[in-house]
């Protein structure tokens, strides 16, 4: 596929990238839809057009005084973790993936959950589960609202940490409960999993970022205990692309980002997006999308719903967008 795109897509323009659908009828790739190419093509430009469309805007930064606080006890309490439950937007499993994690965690048991399967179709969860076999990694896909894959979690907190109590018995120990520490990014459901576990709502849990603010431990059953802990974000987040995926899902607090910037480059992500494109847009706005000013988009929005507010009408977009009003769509595919 690779090797068609390079024959078949011409050059990369500064503001992003150009595609001249028009030629497609002068080659003709046996086995291979218009539809998958274009798709496949978005999927690579993505990235680089995020970058070209992020660069001239405030970097978006979120580092609130309880983060601050409780990293560093965290730090301290994932030594104490027989495994770790590390939960990521199954939308972007790569831009809620912490750089520190893996140092923090050193060689101890991780489970990774992508959570909000709902939020993404059967060829994305395909994709991501192949990716992270392929990487050796355990996946569990699970839904923190409605509770799947949580009993799945449970079983398998308790068979990775097994041998903890194996080693307890040879010294003449009592055994006890499993420890199961649960981390993620803010608003990725780490407390809504926990609640659906325990079927008890034991842990604050609400659609925004930064609810959980201390952490907790809750006990389910005999054998399992479990920590729940406050969404965590490196101090600076470098990658903006991934900061704005942040914003987009709803994953970074609202005061860190222009919700009027974000909007604009949702607009230009759903155009392009083969699956949405601008008629989705247009059906459900009765605008006219371009795909290279989102802005103008939103100005035109605000004018005819929000008396002119830009922020109101961004703010309209995205929530549509997270409530799958464009159907349930990822920003992120794995890397090729
Ligand atoms: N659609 C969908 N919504 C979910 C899922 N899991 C959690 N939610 C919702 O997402 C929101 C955030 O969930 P929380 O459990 O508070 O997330 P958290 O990771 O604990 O967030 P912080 O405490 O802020 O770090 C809640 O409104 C949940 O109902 C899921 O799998 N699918
Ligand atoms: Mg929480």
């Amino acid at each position: 596929m690779q090797i068609f795109l390079f024959f078949f897509l011409p050059t990369q323009v500064a503001g992003g990238t150009s595609i001249d659908w028009t030629q497609k009828d002068r080659f003709s790739f046996p086995n291979v839809s218009t539809d998958a190419l274009q798709e496949e093509s978005f999927w690579e430009n993505l990235d680089a057009d995020l970058q070209y469309w992020t660069r001239p805007l405030r970097p978006v930064q979120w580092y609130p005084g309880h983060i601050a606080k409780t990293e560093k006890e965290l730090r301290n309490q994932l030594k104490l973790m027989d495994v770790v439950i590390e939960v990521r937007d199954a939308r972007i499993p790569l831009a809620t993936s912490h750089p520190k994690m893996d140092l923090w965690l050193g060689n101890r048991k991780k489970i990774l959950v992508l959570n909000r399967e709902d939020m993404i179709s059967t060829d994305d969860r395909n994709a991501w589960a192949t990716f992270f076999a392929k990487q050796g990694v355990q996946v569990v896909f699970a839904n923190g609202q409605l509770g799947m894959g949580t009993m799945k979690l449970g079983r398998l907190a308790k068979a990775l940490a097994s041998g903890v109590n194996v080693k307890r018995r040879a010294k003449g120990l009592l055994p006890r409960p499993v420890r199961a520490g649960i981390v993620g990014y803010p608003n990725v459901g780490k407390s809504s999993l926990i609640n659906r576990l325990l079927k008890r709502r034991m842990c604050p849990a609400a659609p925004r970022p930064g609810v959980t603010r201390e952490l907790k431990w809750v006990r389910f059953g005999r054998d399992l205990e479990l920590l729940d802990s406050p969404g965590i974000l490196p101090m600076r987040i470098s990658d903006q692309t991934a900061a704005i995926k942040l914003a987009i899902c709803d994953d970074i607090g609202e005061r860190s980002y222009d919700v009027a910037d974000v909007g604009a480059i949702l607009v230009q992500i759903l155009s392009r997006l083969p699956t949405v494109g601008s008629d989705a847009l247009y059906k459900r706005y009765k605008i006219d999308a371009d795909g290279y000013c989102g802005k103008i988009f939103i100005d035109k929005l605000a004018l005819q719903l929000f008396n002119g507010d830009s922020s109101q009408a961004a703010f309209r977009i995205l929530s549509d967008y997270r409530k799958g009003k464009f159907g349930w769509i990822a920003l992120e595919r794995p890397p090729i």
